[in-house]
């Protein structure tokens, strides 16, 4: 078979073809849910997430025309045996001293130069990589061009070190050819620590029955059937099983061909970072769940919790100081004026120290924000604020996996300490000042006064008859209003009047003063609800956000 029908062939029954550009897109959306997750999700359960994205971008600026296949497997089963058999070149020491191979050996087919970073960054010696191309076999080899063949160390080792660098490689390398013997295909190690994790992989993953040259054709049989039986519980029923011979050329062909294959592909690469993709993004699976919802924190929680905060800053007070103010004020304007006298010595409600709004006697900066003095939320409202705050947390928590109740509730309470200094601002600028005066307590004080100074006339008037009849000059005569003279209705109307205007006027000022609280009222809920918008709430929305973006995020990572 000619190199052009072996790369038709291979290329035929090429199914399931791993689009580059698609799984750069998925890495760009893991990426993203990274960018997104990262700052609320617990550090340990994203790193498997973080190592992948990095790897993968290293891989896919490396090489993509070489393939890297490692050869791995227990010591003694052969790995040595079949680089070299596959390179036709000693490269590998290979012999009895166990564990033989301390460092991987990489061994090129093809120039070596173009490969060489990509070596730097699996990391192989310098020293101990080595190129297959001559002149003289230039054709056969020419099928396996771009195949970076790697010799393992062993895994089950003395050495601790050689584990470790046998899981190190076994992470960056695209494919693996698992090397197994005769004698150790069932090791536990084998099949738990390894395969088992490979069980995602079984499109790049191939398993050589090595040694085989020592068995009959009935007992390589008997050895394959219980080795698939055995792959089967690892999940790598999908994974091709071949024997191998490193003594006997001739037993290297189907690895040789299965290994021109995935070399003609070019798909192993991708392949490899495709199927840790999905695993990774199955485990990130179970931290997103259903949509947030639309208005994540209902009205009723938010009320709740602007009640707490409005009870904590002494909103109810303002309130009920605007009530009084009003009425205290009325009365000024509107009452009868000899008692006004006595209600301007009583101090006005809403110009109580504490609620005043002026900056402080100590010399603070003119454009400071308005601030009261209203006395410091006690234990109770303190808690009660605290509860609510969770509420919110708890709320938006709901309908989302577990994880996320944590860093929702941190959001919740994340501007906690600054909420007193925001409420007062708050209550300092919606509250007081709120009573202005209504254009017909001018007309009644006027009106007051006009009676007021009826009374006196009639009184002026009364006093200089008595006057006159002290001192024997001509009598008054006052004119008559009925039987009444009219000094003496001016002086009694004058006085009853007022007296009757000023109480028939109190139910429109009590009225006045319980429309002021309520606006009051409104005016301050409305403060407090853009506090509580502000502060709780804001954070709370910004880890949905966030969710909502991972979670469209992983969506992409999954879609395939
Ligand atoms: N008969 C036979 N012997 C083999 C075969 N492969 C390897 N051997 C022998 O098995 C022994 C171990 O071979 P190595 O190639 O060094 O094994 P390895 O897997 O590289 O071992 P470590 O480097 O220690 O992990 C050597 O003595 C080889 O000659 C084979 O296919 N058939
Ligand atoms: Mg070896």
């Amino acid at each position: 078979m000619s190199l052009g029908e072996k790369v038709r062939n291979a290329l035929a029954d090429d199914d399931g073809r791993i689009d580059a550009q698609q799984l750069t897109d998925r890495l760009a959306a893991m990426s993203r849910f990274l960018r997104v997750a990262d700052p609320y999700l617990p550090d340990g359960s994203l790193v498997a997430a973080h190592t992948l994205v990095e790897r993968a971008g290293s891989r896919l600026s490396l090489s993509q025309d070489h393939t890297v296949v490692a050869l791995a497997g227990s010591t003694g089963s052969g790995k040595s045996s079949l680089f070299n058999a596959l390179a036709r070149l000693k490269l590998s020491p290979a012999g009895v001293r166990r564990p033989t191979t301390g460092a991987a050996y990489a061994c090129v087919w093809g120039p070596l130069a173009p490969a060489n970073r990509l070596l730097d960054w699996v990391g192989v010696l310098p020293r101990h990589r080595f190129i297959r191309e001559s002149a003289l076999d230039a054709d056969d080899e020419a099928a396996l061009r771009g195949l970076v063949l790697l010799d393992l160390p062993d895994f089950d080792s003395v050495e601790h070190g050689h584990r470790l660098e046998v899981d190190r490689l076994l992470g960056l390398v695209d494919q693996v050819v698992w090397v197994v013997d005769p004698q150790k295909y069932g090791d536990r190690i084998l099949h738990n620590a390894y395969l088992r994790q490979f069980r995602a992989h079984g499109d790049i993953t191939i398993v050589v029955l090595n040694q085989a040259d020592r068995l009959s054709t009935t007992d390589t049989e008997v050895v394959l059937g219980d080795l698939k039986r055995l792959l089967e519980d690892d999940g790598l029923e999908s994974a091709p099983v071949l024997a191998t011979s490193a003594k006997q050329p001739g037993m290297l062909t189907e690895l040789r061909e299965a290994l021109e294959k995935t070399v003609a592909h070019r798909q192993a690469a991708l392949r490899r970072l495709a199927g840790d993709l999905d695993t990774v993004s199955e485990q990130l699976a179970e931290m997103i769940g259903p949509p947030a919802a639309e208005d994540e924190i209902d009205r009723a929680t938010v009320r709740q919790l602007a009640e707490a905060l409005s009870a904590s800053a002494g909103a109810p007070a303002v309130a009920a100081a605007t009530e009084d103010a009003y009425r205290h004020r009325a009365a000024i304007a509107t009452g009868w004026p000899v008692l006004r006298g006595l209600r301007r010595l009583r101090p006005d409600p809403l110009r109580r120290p504490h609620l005043s709004t002026e900056p402080a006697a100590s010399g603070e900066p003119a454009d400071v924000l308005p601030r009261t003095s209203l006395p410091e939320a006690d234990t109770a409202q303190k808690a009660a604020v605290g509860l609510t705050v969770r509420a919110v947390a708890a709320r938006a928590a709901a309908p989302l996996p577990e994880m996320w109740a944590a860093p929702l509730n941190a959001a919740a309470r994340s501007r906690t300490g600054d909420l007193p200094d925001a409420l007062d601002r708050a209550i300092a600028t919606a509250g007081p000042d709120a009573v202005r005066r209504p254009v017909w307590w001018r007309a009644v004080g006027l009106v007051q006064w006009a009676l007021v100074l009826a009374a006196v006339a009639g009184l002026g008037w009364l006093l200089a008859g008595y006057a006159a009849r002290l001192l024997s000059l001509p009598a008054l005569h006052y004119p008559k209003v009925g039987q009444v003279p009219l000094p003496t209705l001016l002086l009694l109307g004058g006085v009853a009047l007022g007296i009757l205007l000023w109480l028939l006027l109190k139910p429109l000022v009590n009225w006045g003063a319980r429309r002021a609280r309520r606006r009051a009222e409104q005016r301050l809920r409305a403060a407090v609800t853009e506090v509580a918008r502000e502060y709780v709430v804001a954070p709370v929305r910004e880890v949905l956000n966030a969710y909502a973006q991972a979670r469209e995020a992983l969506a992409t990572v999954r879609s395939e």
